[in-house]
Protein backbone atom coordinates (compact mmCIF):
# COMPACT_ATOMS: atom_id res chain seq x y z
CA UNK A 1 0.00 0.00 0.00
CA UNK A 2 0.97 3.66 -0.15
CA UNK A 3 0.56 6.52 1.60
CA UNK A 4 -0.55 9.84 0.46
CA UNK A 5 1.36 12.63 0.49
CA UNK A 6 0.03 14.87 3.29
CA UNK A 7 2.50 18.04 4.04
CA UNK A 8 2.75 18.79 7.08
CA UNK A 9 5.73 20.77 9.52
CA UNK A 10 8.36 18.56 9.76
CA UNK A 11 8.42 16.11 13.11
CA UNK A 12 4.19 17.26 13.31
CA UNK A 13 2.66 14.13 11.99
CA UNK A 14 1.29 11.88 14.50
CA UNK A 15 -2.67 11.48 14.80
CA UNK A 16 -4.74 14.18 16.84
CA UNK A 17 -5.81 12.31 19.72
CA UNK A 18 -2.31 11.79 20.52
CA UNK A 19 -1.14 15.38 19.83
CA UNK A 20 -0.21 17.62 22.91
CA UNK A 21 0.62 20.66 20.60
CA UNK A 22 -1.70 21.65 17.68
CA UNK A 23 -0.11 23.55 14.79
CA UNK A 24 -2.03 25.65 12.12
CA UNK A 25 -1.63 28.44 9.46
CA UNK A 26 -3.68 31.52 9.13
CA UNK A 27 -2.49 33.18 6.06
CA UNK A 28 -3.79 36.33 6.37
CA UNK A 29 -2.43 39.89 5.71
CA UNK A 30 -4.87 41.86 4.86
CA UNK A 31 -4.14 44.80 6.93
CA UNK A 32 -0.58 44.96 5.94
CA UNK A 33 0.28 48.41 5.10
CA UNK A 34 3.69 48.27 3.59
CA UNK A 35 4.83 44.94 1.52
CA UNK A 36 2.17 42.11 1.51
CA UNK A 37 2.97 38.47 1.26
CA UNK A 38 2.37 36.86 4.92
CA UNK A 39 -0.23 35.01 3.84
CA UNK A 40 2.07 32.47 2.10
CA UNK A 41 4.27 32.31 5.31
CA UNK A 42 2.50 28.57 6.46
CA UNK A 43 2.59 26.94 3.29
CA UNK A 44 6.51 27.44 2.52
CA UNK A 45 7.35 26.71 6.25
CA UNK A 46 5.61 23.38 6.02
CA UNK A 47 7.56 22.91 2.72
CA UNK A 48 11.14 23.79 3.72
CA UNK A 49 10.94 22.65 7.35
CA UNK A 50 11.65 19.54 5.77
CA UNK A 51 15.52 20.86 5.28
CA UNK A 52 15.99 21.14 9.08
CA UNK A 53 16.94 18.20 11.35
CA UNK A 54 14.07 16.90 13.94
CA UNK A 55 17.39 17.53 16.27
CA UNK A 56 18.24 19.66 17.84
CA UNK A 57 21.72 20.50 19.51
CA UNK A 58 20.88 23.25 21.17
CA UNK A 59 18.63 21.50 23.28
CA UNK A 60 19.83 17.76 23.11
CA UNK A 61 16.51 16.96 22.15
CA UNK A 62 14.52 15.25 18.85
CA UNK A 63 10.88 15.56 18.02
CA UNK A 64 10.61 12.06 17.75
CA UNK A 65 11.59 11.26 21.56
CA UNK A 66 8.30 13.46 22.10
CA UNK A 67 5.95 12.64 18.82
CA UNK A 68 3.13 14.91 19.84
CA UNK A 69 3.08 17.43 17.69
CA UNK A 70 0.13 17.75 15.07
CA UNK A 71 -0.19 20.12 12.01
CA UNK A 72 -3.96 20.86 11.41
CA UNK A 73 -2.79 22.66 8.26
CA UNK A 74 -4.21 26.27 7.24
CA UNK A 75 -7.16 27.68 7.83
CA UNK A 76 -9.55 28.64 4.73
CA UNK A 77 -9.97 32.23 5.46
CA UNK A 78 -12.18 34.44 3.72
CA UNK A 79 -9.27 37.19 3.37
CA UNK A 80 -10.58 40.83 3.36
CA UNK A 81 -13.25 40.44 6.02
CA UNK A 82 -11.23 41.10 9.32
CA UNK A 83 -13.85 40.22 11.53
CA UNK A 84 -14.44 36.74 10.22
CA UNK A 85 -10.88 35.73 9.75
CA UNK A 86 -10.62 36.81 13.70
CA UNK A 87 -13.36 34.76 14.48
CA UNK A 88 -12.39 31.38 12.21
CA UNK A 89 -9.05 31.69 14.17
CA UNK A 90 -10.68 31.73 17.24
CA UNK A 91 -12.99 28.99 16.76
CA UNK A 92 -10.22 27.05 15.49
CA UNK A 93 -8.22 27.91 18.94
CA UNK A 94 -10.94 27.26 20.70
CA UNK A 95 -11.38 23.92 19.81
CA UNK A 96 -7.81 22.93 20.27
CA UNK A 97 -7.73 24.21 23.88
CA UNK A 98 -11.82 22.77 24.80
CA UNK A 99 -9.51 18.98 23.54
CA UNK A 100 -6.60 19.96 26.31
CA UNK A 101 -3.81 21.00 23.87
CA UNK A 102 -1.81 23.28 23.18
CA UNK A 103 -2.72 26.19 20.28
CA UNK A 104 0.38 27.25 17.56
CA UNK A 105 -0.07 29.03 15.01
CA UNK A 106 2.25 30.40 12.38
CA UNK A 107 1.16 33.56 10.65
CA UNK A 108 0.19 35.43 8.66
CA UNK A 109 0.37 39.07 9.52
CA UNK A 110 0.57 39.90 13.17
CA UNK A 111 -3.14 41.07 13.50
CA UNK A 112 -4.19 36.87 13.57
CA UNK A 113 -2.76 37.10 17.06
CA UNK A 114 -6.21 38.67 18.25
CA UNK A 115 -8.17 35.79 17.23
CA UNK A 116 -6.12 33.29 19.05
CA UNK A 117 -5.24 35.68 21.88
CA UNK A 118 -9.31 35.67 22.51
CA UNK A 119 -10.21 32.06 22.29
CA UNK A 120 -7.50 31.75 25.46
CA UNK A 121 -8.58 34.19 27.39
CA UNK A 122 -11.70 34.05 27.06
CA UNK A 123 -11.06 29.91 28.87
CA UNK A 124 -8.09 31.47 30.99
CA UNK A 125 -8.84 35.24 32.17
CA UNK A 126 -5.78 35.98 34.22
CA UNK A 127 -3.62 35.28 31.19
CA UNK A 128 -0.79 37.45 30.61
CA UNK A 129 1.35 37.82 27.15
CA UNK A 130 4.81 38.37 26.30
CA UNK A 131 5.38 39.93 23.28
CA UNK A 132 8.77 39.97 20.95
CA UNK A 133 8.58 42.29 18.24
CA UNK A 134 10.19 45.52 16.40
CA UNK A 135 7.05 47.88 16.77
CA UNK A 136 5.05 48.29 19.44
CA UNK A 137 1.36 47.25 17.70
CA UNK A 138 -0.45 49.79 19.95
CA UNK A 139 -1.97 52.44 18.03
CA UNK A 140 -5.64 52.77 18.86
CA UNK A 141 -6.17 52.68 15.21
CA UNK A 142 -4.38 52.45 12.04
CA UNK A 143 -5.54 55.04 9.55
CA UNK A 144 -8.96 54.37 11.14
CA UNK A 145 -9.24 50.52 11.47
CA UNK A 146 -8.84 49.41 14.94
CA UNK A 147 -8.66 45.84 13.52
CA UNK A 148 -5.00 46.20 12.00
CA UNK A 149 -1.47 44.49 12.59
CA UNK A 150 -0.56 47.67 14.03
CA UNK A 151 -3.23 47.77 16.49
CA UNK A 152 -3.02 43.78 17.72
CA UNK A 153 -1.27 44.55 21.06
CA UNK A 154 -3.50 47.31 21.71
CA UNK A 155 -6.30 45.09 20.78
CA UNK A 156 -5.33 42.39 23.54
CA UNK A 157 -4.64 44.66 26.28
CA UNK A 158 -8.55 45.61 25.26
CA UNK A 159 -9.44 42.24 26.69
CA UNK A 160 -6.81 41.77 29.33
CA UNK A 161 -6.55 45.18 30.86
CA UNK A 162 -3.05 46.77 33.01
CA UNK A 163 0.11 45.46 32.98
CA UNK A 164 -0.51 42.39 31.65
CA UNK A 165 1.41 42.94 28.64
CA UNK A 166 4.82 42.49 28.38
CA UNK A 167 6.64 43.57 25.23
CA UNK A 168 10.57 42.88 24.43
CA UNK A 169 12.41 44.55 20.88
CA UNK A 170 10.81 47.27 20.32
CA UNK A 171 12.35 49.73 18.38
CA UNK A 172 9.82 51.72 16.07
CA UNK A 173 6.27 53.44 16.81
CA UNK A 174 4.88 56.92 17.39
CA UNK A 175 5.74 58.79 20.26
CA UNK A 176 2.01 58.81 21.36
CA UNK A 177 2.36 55.20 21.09
CA UNK A 178 5.97 55.14 23.64
CA UNK A 179 4.02 57.53 25.91
CA UNK A 180 1.03 55.24 25.91
CA UNK A 181 2.74 52.37 27.40
CA UNK A 182 4.49 54.81 29.84
CA UNK A 183 1.76 55.72 31.66
CA UNK A 184 1.91 52.06 32.73
CA UNK A 185 -0.63 50.42 30.65
CA UNK A 186 1.89 47.95 29.17
CA UNK A 187 5.47 47.09 30.04
CA UNK A 188 7.34 48.09 27.23
CA UNK A 189 11.14 46.97 26.89
CA UNK A 190 13.41 49.06 23.95
CA UNK A 191 15.79 47.28 22.18
CA UNK A 192 16.73 43.88 23.26
CA UNK A 193 15.61 41.04 26.07
CA UNK A 194 17.27 43.41 28.80
CA UNK A 195 14.60 42.97 31.82
CA UNK A 196 12.87 39.58 30.39
CA UNK A 197 14.30 37.60 33.20
CA UNK A 198 13.16 39.43 35.77
CA UNK A 199 9.64 39.54 33.61
CA UNK A 200 9.72 35.73 33.93
CA UNK A 201 10.40 35.36 37.38
CA UNK A 202 7.46 37.88 38.05
CA UNK A 203 4.99 35.78 36.03
CA UNK A 204 6.42 32.47 37.48
CA UNK A 205 3.28 30.09 37.50
CA UNK A 206 1.14 32.30 35.93
CA UNK A 207 -0.56 31.40 32.34
CA UNK A 208 1.59 33.58 29.69
CA UNK A 209 0.33 33.84 25.64
CA UNK A 210 3.82 33.88 24.01
CA UNK A 211 3.48 36.16 20.46
CA UNK A 212 6.42 36.44 18.04
CA UNK A 213 6.41 39.13 15.55
CA UNK A 214 9.82 37.51 13.57
CA UNK A 215 10.90 41.36 12.77
CA UNK A 216 12.05 41.26 15.98
CA UNK A 217 15.22 40.05 14.52
CA UNK A 218 17.89 42.01 12.83
CA UNK A 219 17.34 42.57 8.97
CA UNK A 220 20.47 40.88 8.19
CA UNK A 221 19.04 38.01 10.07
CA UNK A 222 15.72 38.26 9.00
CA UNK A 223 15.28 40.25 6.10
CA UNK A 224 12.20 38.53 4.42
CA UNK A 225 9.27 40.36 6.29
CA UNK A 226 7.09 42.99 5.21
CA UNK A 227 8.37 46.28 7.58
CA UNK A 228 12.08 45.28 8.24
CA UNK A 229 13.33 47.77 10.86
CA UNK A 230 17.59 48.24 11.20
CA UNK A 231 18.89 47.36 14.73
CA UNK A 232 17.37 44.27 16.08
CA UNK A 233 18.36 41.29 17.69
CA UNK A 234 20.93 38.55 16.45
CA UNK A 235 19.64 34.51 16.38
CA UNK A 236 20.63 33.17 19.16
CA UNK A 237 19.74 36.19 21.18
CA UNK A 238 16.02 35.31 20.45
CA UNK A 239 16.56 31.66 21.14
CA UNK A 240 17.71 32.33 24.28
CA UNK A 241 15.21 34.67 25.22
CA UNK A 242 12.65 31.71 23.60
CA UNK A 243 14.19 29.30 26.20
CA UNK A 244 14.04 31.81 29.03
CA UNK A 245 10.06 32.48 28.83
CA UNK A 246 9.49 28.80 27.63
CA UNK A 247 11.66 27.11 30.55
CA UNK A 248 9.76 29.77 33.02
CA UNK A 249 6.33 30.28 32.19
CA UNK A 250 2.95 28.27 31.78
CA UNK A 251 2.57 28.77 28.28
CA UNK A 252 -1.11 28.54 26.97
CA UNK A 253 -0.68 29.64 23.65
CA UNK A 254 1.83 30.85 21.02
CA UNK A 255 2.02 32.05 17.84
CA UNK A 256 4.92 32.73 15.01
CA UNK A 257 4.59 35.19 12.69
CA UNK A 258 5.32 37.76 9.74
CA UNK A 259 7.05 35.71 7.56
CA UNK A 260 6.75 36.82 4.55
CA UNK A 261 8.05 34.59 1.32
CA UNK A 262 7.94 36.66 -1.55
CA UNK A 263 10.67 39.03 -0.26
CA UNK A 264 12.79 36.02 1.14
CA UNK A 265 14.59 35.64 -2.16
CA UNK A 266 17.39 33.20 -0.80
CA UNK A 267 15.14 31.26 1.59
CA UNK A 268 17.20 32.18 4.73
CA UNK A 269 14.41 33.76 6.40
CA UNK A 270 12.36 30.87 5.76
CA UNK A 271 14.63 28.36 7.50
CA UNK A 272 15.28 31.08 10.25
CA UNK A 273 11.60 30.65 10.43
CA UNK A 274 11.87 27.07 10.61
CA UNK A 275 14.41 26.66 13.10
CA UNK A 276 12.57 29.59 15.36
CA UNK A 277 9.32 26.75 15.53
CA UNK A 278 11.47 23.80 15.98
CA UNK A 279 13.21 25.00 18.81
CA UNK A 280 10.10 26.26 20.54
CA UNK A 281 7.80 23.07 20.00
CA UNK A 282 10.84 21.27 21.52
CA UNK A 283 11.19 23.96 24.23
CA UNK A 284 7.40 23.22 25.03
CA UNK A 285 8.33 19.88 25.38
CA UNK A 286 8.96 17.88 28.79
MN1 LIG B 1 6.57 43.94 13.82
Amino acid sequence: MLNKNVMTFIGCDCEYEDAKIVLFGAPFDSTTSYRPGTRFASQVMRNDSWGLETYSPYQDKDMTDYGYYFDSGDLELPIGDSVQVLDAIEKRTETILNDGKLPFMIGGEHLVTLGSFRAVAKKIPDVHIIHFDAHTDLREDYLGVTLSHASVIRRCHDIVGDGKIFQFGIRSGDRPEFLWAKEGYVSLNKFNFNGLKETVEKLKGKPVYFTIDLDVLDPSVFPGTGTPEAGGVQFMELLDAIHTVIANCNIVGCDVNELCPPLDTSGASTAVACKVVREMLLELSK
